[in-house]
């Protein structure tokens, strides 16, 4: 069913439905993409004015990238870096933050770097690890070295104006090895860990809540065909269609910041939803 939005500027159709599957649901999986932080300032991939428009992913999100240039790589991730630090969650993150700290059987798989789930977890008081929130794709606030893979939490501003000023490793043994983004490229593998705790979570899930992704990209995107696959439903939210449109239970053509905390199950009812 896909609930096109009101030309009245009423909330789209489809709201009360899709409170209704998630309310019944045990277990719910809920997989972001970059959409439902797009509320929250920071640019999509795909979409008008996104992240790929000035530049193709091959050119900067891959191994060979980094081999070829790590210094320009560094400068666009260094700039959303500096633009993400400057975004807050939005309702949307707060709501599934809120959702979860009530308990509720819901698990978070994003394929977001932007750590606004994490950080609507935290303003929330909700303990969120790696049994609530997984993140695919790792995450642009950590840095991982090219020689000995230590993995570390770093915020503040990297100087990308020459190779020279590219952070190196501080390991042990004087490691000084480059550091990199701690992301995962086009053409790389994610951790199996990591993915493998998400299939999992995809084929127990009664509903599979989509939100903000254009389900182009692999694996991630498969997770979704997982849980309908296993007997369970589909919900989807973006202004958009998407390849995962015609599986859906229930698709809302809507905003995240708008159409989830409508949808999400014991948050405030909103008077208007239908
Ligand atoms: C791998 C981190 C093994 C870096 C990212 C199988 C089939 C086909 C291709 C493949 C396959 N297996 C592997 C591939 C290749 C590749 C792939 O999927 N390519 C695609 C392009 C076809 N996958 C990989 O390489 C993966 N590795 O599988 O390893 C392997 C290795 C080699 C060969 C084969 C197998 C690794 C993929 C991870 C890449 N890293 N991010 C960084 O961020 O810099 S991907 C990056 O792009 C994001 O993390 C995210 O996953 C993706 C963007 O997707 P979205 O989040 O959906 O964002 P997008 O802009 O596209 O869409 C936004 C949506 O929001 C839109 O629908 C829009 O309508 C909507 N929206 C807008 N506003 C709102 C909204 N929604 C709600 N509210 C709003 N307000
Ligand atoms: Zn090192």
């Amino acid at each position: 069913m896909i609930a096109a939005s009101d030309p009245a500027g009423r909330p789209p159709a489809g709201i009360e439905r899709a409170r209704r599957f998630l309310a019944e649901a045990d277990g719910v999986l809920v997989l972001t993409g970059a959409g439902i932080s797009a509320d929250s300032g920071v640019p999509t991939f795909r979409g008008e004015g996104g992240l790929w428009r000035q530049h193709r992913p091959e050119e900067l999100a891959t191994p060979q990238a980094f081999a070829r240039d790590p210094r320009l790589v560094w400068e666009w991730y260094e700039w959303r870096r500096r633009l993400v630090a400057d975004c807050d969650p939005n309702s949307a993150h707060v709501a599934l933050a809120r959702w979860q700290a009530r308990g509720a059987g819901v698990r978070i798989v994003t394929q977001n770097v932007d750590g606004l789930h994490g950080r609507a977890a935290s303003d929330t008081g909700v303990a969120s690890g790696p049994e609530l929130l997984l993140e695919l794709h790792g995450s642009l606030s950590r840095t991982r070295c090219t020689s000995c893979d230590a993995r570390r939490e770093r915020r503040d501003p990297i100087d990308t104006t020459s190779a020279a000023t590219l952070p190196h490793c501080a390991g042990a043994g004087d490691c000084r090895g480059l550091l990199r983004p701690d992301v995962v490229w086009f053409g790389e593998s994610l951790d199996p860990a990591v993915i493998g705790a998400a299939f999992g979570w995809a084929e127990t899930a009664d509903v599979c809540l989509v939100v903000g992704t254009s389900a182009v990209v692999q694996p991630a995107a498969s997770l979704a065909a997982v849980t309908r696959e296993a007997g369970g439903a589909l919900v989807e939210v973006n202004p958009e269609p998407t390849p995962l449109t015609w599986r859906a239970a229930v698709s809302i053509r809507g905003g995240a910041a708008d159409v989830v905390p409508r949808i999400v199950p014991g948050d405030q009812p909103s008077a208007t939803s239908r």
